[in-house]
């Protein structure tokens, strides 16, 4: 779907039932397609939670979250599941195979589209050297794979079902730094017209980012690219330094 996928937020505010304070405040910002948009921010500042807002796992309080210009909340569940892939903080595995976990949201895809989205994942070798190939079997919570593994088998599955929109939660965190640098190449040549928005710990993740939004307590207190933010931000500093 090339050239679509815009998101932007309005303003956003947003609160757990029950807590007192809102979690996020007066978000603004709108995530391009073609392009990469980073969040970073120190623990709790609300990353997951405003990843949580696009697919609708939650609404926003206040303000507006759009995408392509609808307010994600007049899309119906359909239309919002085929516009966006999420690869959560904590990925998840269903008890089945490896073909059936790729095709949770891309059931038409063909083995070769599979063996692609597993390409770019970085994955194509352990699941070869896995006996069965796609049709090794999962157990429930993918606990017969490896952190790291479960990482890009769900990044393969948001692959497989072709979104305009992937939101990657801290998702190259357990792979390491080689891997890491090959899924993103591998992903900026093959989701070059997606839009891409990616909350990373690693500062390599992050440097090549478009844009880059710095999430303090449910504020953004920054925004700018890596070069940009380095000068300006002292909230910044402190994290790319730490
Ligand atoms: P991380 O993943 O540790 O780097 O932290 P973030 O930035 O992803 O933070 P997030 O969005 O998980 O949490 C923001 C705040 O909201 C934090 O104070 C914890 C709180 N919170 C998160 N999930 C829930 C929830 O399900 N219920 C309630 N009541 N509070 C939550
Ligand atoms: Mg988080």
């Amino acid at each position: 779907a090339a050239g679509r996928g815009r998101v932007e937020f309005r303003d956003v505010s947003f609160g757990y039932p029950g807590a007192e304070e809102p979690v996020l405040k007066d978000i603004s910002f709108t995530a391009e397609p073609g392009r990469t948009t980073a969040i970073i921010g120190s623990t709790g500042a609300g990353k997951t939670t405003l990843l949580n807002l696009i697919p609708r796992l939650y609404d926003a309080g206040g303000g507006q979250v759009l995408i392509d210009g609808v307010p994600v909340d007049r899309l119906t569940r359909e239309a919002l599941s085929e516009a966006v892939a999420a690869v959560p903080q904590k990925p998840y595995l269903f008890s089945g195979t490896i073909a059936s976990n790729l095709r949770y949201g891309a059931q038409g895809a063909t083995d070769e589209e599979l063996w692609e989205a597993l390409e770019i994942a970085q994955a194509t070798d352990f699941v070869r050297d896995k006996d069965g190939g796609l049709d090794a079997p999962i157990s429930q919570g993918g606990t017969n794979v490896s952190g790291g593994q479960r990482q890009r088998l769900c990044i393969a599955r948001a692959l497989a079902a072709r979104p305009s929109v992937y939101l990657f939660d801290d998702s190259f965190s357990a792979l390491d730094v080689a891997t890491d640098a090959r899924l993103r190449a591998a992903l900026k040549r093959s989701i070059a017209d997606a839009t891409v928005i990616l909350v990373a710990q690693r500062v390599a993740t992050i440097t090549e980012a478009d844009e880059i939004l710095v999430l303090d307590d449910g504020r953004i207190v920054g925004r700018g690219t890596h070069e940009q933010l380095l000068e300006t931000n002292e909230t910044y500093r402190e994290i790319v330094e730490s």
